[in-house]
């Protein structure tokens, strides 16, 4: 037998434990370990029953994810689960942790499933491009019924254990954390009560209840909305449908064939890469693992704008205190009612207690002196962008805050060095950049100094774990990752337009790709006069950046969404981009002024010019090192700026395009269009040369 599953008999009860470290993920060791064990059981005269339970933090999270994409092993989870499910002697699952995807599917091919009150359950699968494949849409409707099934299969959302009891997945739920004496307890009444072997494949009233429901079309017309440019989630429907219009058995084929197709599909391949990028950008690169972490108990913030109260919110929201400064008492009130105003819509929403509420807030203390920054643990400044004010700041923070305490700036653009270098101790200064509304994006892009300490690096990482958000560590330049990458692509969408393009052509091609947003509709969103300012300073500065009509929108006061019209135009109330005449207009008469004559412009050449642009400074961000890894750029683009999770991100995209696709048009418009965002990147012609891709490094 495997060593990751082992069988031993208990009194009457035969216990198969599951032991594979981190979540016992179902690869092929615990497959044939469990049908090995399950053999053991059935031959094991002395046994009655059968218990299935894991060991460590978790029951089974799921099929082992490495294992897909690579030739499938005997014996399969499909095999697996059926032939649990056959089993002759009850077999009970004892749940703790999460039971997730071919965990639940285990659980769901034994006769009686009991729990611990903390578990949880789901069949997250879509979330990976696929459905559940060994059995998931077939038997959760024969316990749920079809619109929960559907429910939690096309949303992978979990199910706490008391609410999993009430839609009839679990047969019990008992408090405490032992959950080998919760599983034996159950077992042995399931012996003593002489308790029959009973399948969920034969459980059959409530498809028969939901049988002709018109419920699945009724999803099939949310998702279109809810999972636009989705593959897997329209399959997941198809599967849970069959096993309400064919037997058992032949469901099964159905979903398994439906199983393959989603395996077969690149937005799977995508959604896989996304969920290990999420996690392998935690471990940075060149950071040893176990350096120390500093205790970050109380947080200092600069500036009650919308970005320091959304910065204060993540760390109220879990449990650390923060002191909010600025400079008059106004700014204070204001941003602390705006903060108010979002806990009590989220209170509205049920989402919080009035009781949460109120705490949250008693959290927050605000001041108008850097003096109550005295005892702070961290402080993050997020004032507007202009570096003699942030090199203030950094002096007096130097001046007040304890040794030890991490100076970290909110910057989207500026250079890290030269903030810290206003101060005596560099190596605790570094960039935390939050993307906006900051309580809700999840990307926190960490930026190091030249001098920035591993401990603060570390620190600052473990804080983006702590505050929920996914921390990836970028290196110092103009706009670092993100911005860097989204200003070539901003440049590139403004001379689409110059030439002859229109807006809404250029967001529709973006939107098409699976950005939740275009260029310009983000514009507007962000505010028309941001990069303009960005634009002018670059120009006081010495730049070449030519006129641009989005100067002029923002020199008519037409600022975006806040004004109701910028690139679009916004009816009262809300935020729907409409195309504008007006805009049209001034387009146009910015081409007379410059001289253009329009030209048609094909779809292809701006997602060529728009993303293509992008992928190129990628490949200089990994030259120059300020990204670690090419999946370092993906996460930032997938979680701070919405490239879509199923494509990968933007170097995973681009090694699906062909990097010599690529590089022949980056060559093109180098030609073509000029300008050094159009010069190629070294790393992506040595690519090339070598065949290789992005993944290879
Ligand atoms: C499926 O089941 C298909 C079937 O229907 C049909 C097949 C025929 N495999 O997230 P964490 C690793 S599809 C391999 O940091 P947490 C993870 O990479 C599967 N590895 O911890 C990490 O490794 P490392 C359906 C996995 O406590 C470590 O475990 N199941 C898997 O925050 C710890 O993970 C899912 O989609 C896996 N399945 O959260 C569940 N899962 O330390 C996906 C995790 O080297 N998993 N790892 O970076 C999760 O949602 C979370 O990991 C979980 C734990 C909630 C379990």
């Amino acid at each position: 037998m495997s060593e990751v599953v082992s069988y031993n008999r208990e009194g009457n009860i035969g216990v198969i434990t599951v032991n594979y470290p981190p979540v016992n993920a179902l690869g092929q060791a615990v497959r044939s370990g469990l049908l090995a064990a399950l053999e053991q059981g059935q031959k094991d005269t002395e046994a009655k029953a059968l218990l299935l339970v894991c060991e460590g933090r978790t029951f089974i999270a799921g099929a082992d994810i490495r294992e897909f994409g690579k030739p499938m092993q005997e014996p399969t989870l499909p095999t697996l689960v059926n032939t649990f499910e056959n089993s002759d002697k009850p077999l009970v699952a004892a749940i703790h942790g999460t039971a997730l995807g071919g965990g639940l599917e285990t659980a769901l091919s034994c006769h009686y499933r009991v729990a611990v009150s903390s578990a949880k359950v789901g069949l997250p699968e879509v979330k990976l491009g696929l459905l559940p494949g060994a059995g998931g849409t077939q038997r959760l409707p024969r316990l749920t019924g079809a619109q929960k099934a559907l429910e939690m299969i096309t949303t992978g959302e979990f199910v706490g254990a008391n609410d999993a009891l009430a839609l009839g997945i679990l047969d019990a739920v008992e408090e405490g954390d032992d959950i080998r004496a919760v599983g034996m307890a159950y077992a042995q009444k399931v012996v003593d009560e002489g308790k029959p072997v009973r399948r969920v494949r034969d459980i059959t009233d409530k498809i028969d209840a939901d049988k002709g429901s018109d419920v699945f079309d009724q999803f099939r017309d949310e998702l279109k909305k809810r999972a636009r440019g989705l593959f897997s989630p329209f399959k997941c429907v198809d599967a849970v449908e069959a096993a309400f219009n064919l037997p058992f058995d032949e469901g099964m084929k159905r979903e398994r064939e439906l199983f393959m197709e989603c395996m077969e599909s690149p937005q799977r391949a995508g959604l896989i890469h996304s969920f290990f990028g999420e996690r392998e950008v935690s471990k940075v690169k060149g950071l040893p693992k176990d350096t120390p972490v500093r205790d970050v108990k109380s947080v200092g913030i600069i500036g009650a704008g919308t970005m320091g109260g959304g910065i204060a919110m993540n760390f109220v929201n879990v449990g650390i205190p923060v002191t909010i400064v600025e400079v008059k008492q106004d700014a204070l009130d204001k941003g602390l009612a705006i903060i108010r105003r979002n806990y009590e819509n989220s209170a509205k929403k049920g989402k919080l207690t009035q009781e949460q509420v109120e705490q949250r807030m008693a959290l927050i203390t605000t001041s108008l002196t850097y003096d109550d920054f005295r005892d702070v643990d961290l402080v993050i400044e997020a004032v507007f962008e202009d570096m003699a004010i942030k090199k203030e700041i950094f002096a007096k923070l130097d001046e007040v805050c304890k040794p030890g305490a991490i100076l970290a700036s909110n910057t989207s653009t500026l250079d890290i060095d030269e903030i810290a270098s206003a101060t005596k101790r560099p190596e605790d200064v570094v960039g935390m950049h939050f993307f906006s509304p900051a309580n809700v994006m999840k990307l926190l892009e960490n930026v190091r100094g030249s001098k920035t300490s591993d401990e603060v690096k570390a620190t600052v990482m473990a804080v983006a774990k702590k505050i929920k958000k996914v921390g990836v560590m970028v290196g110092n330049c103009y706009g670092f990752v993100g911005n860097r990458m989204l200003h070539k692509r901003g440049t590139e969408a403004m001379s689409l337009v110059d030439e002859g393009a229109t807006p809404q052509q250029v967001d529709k091609v973006l939107t098409d790709l699976g950005f939740p947003m275009g260029q310009f509709a983000m514009s507007d969103l962000a505010g028309i006069d941001v990069g303009y300012r960005i634009r002018e300073e670059r120009r006081k500065a010495g730049e070449d950046i030519p006129a641009s009509w989005m100067d002029k929108l923002a020199e008519q006061g037409r600022l975006g969404q806040k004004t109701q019209a910028g690139v679009y135009k916004y009816e009262e109330g809300s935020r729907k981009p409409i195309p504008d005449p007006e805009v049209e207009q001034l387009i146009e008469q910015f081409r007379k002024e410059q001289g253009i004559t329009p030209r048609e412009i094909t779809d292809q050449e701006i997602l060529e010019r728009c993303v293509y642009v992008m992928i190129n400074e990628g490949a200089k961000i990994l030259e120059e090192g300020i990204a670690d890894r090419p999946l370092d750029i993906d996460i930032v683009w997938i979680y701070g700026y919405g490239f879509p999770a199923y494509r990968g991100g933007p170097m995973f995209w681009a090694d699906q395009e062909g990097l010599d696709t690529i590089l022949s048009a980056v060559k093109k418009y180098q030609d073509t269009v000029g300008g050094e965002q159009w010069e190629p990147a070294a790393l992506l012609e040595k690519l090339v040369a070598e065949g290789r891709k992005f993944a290879d490094l």
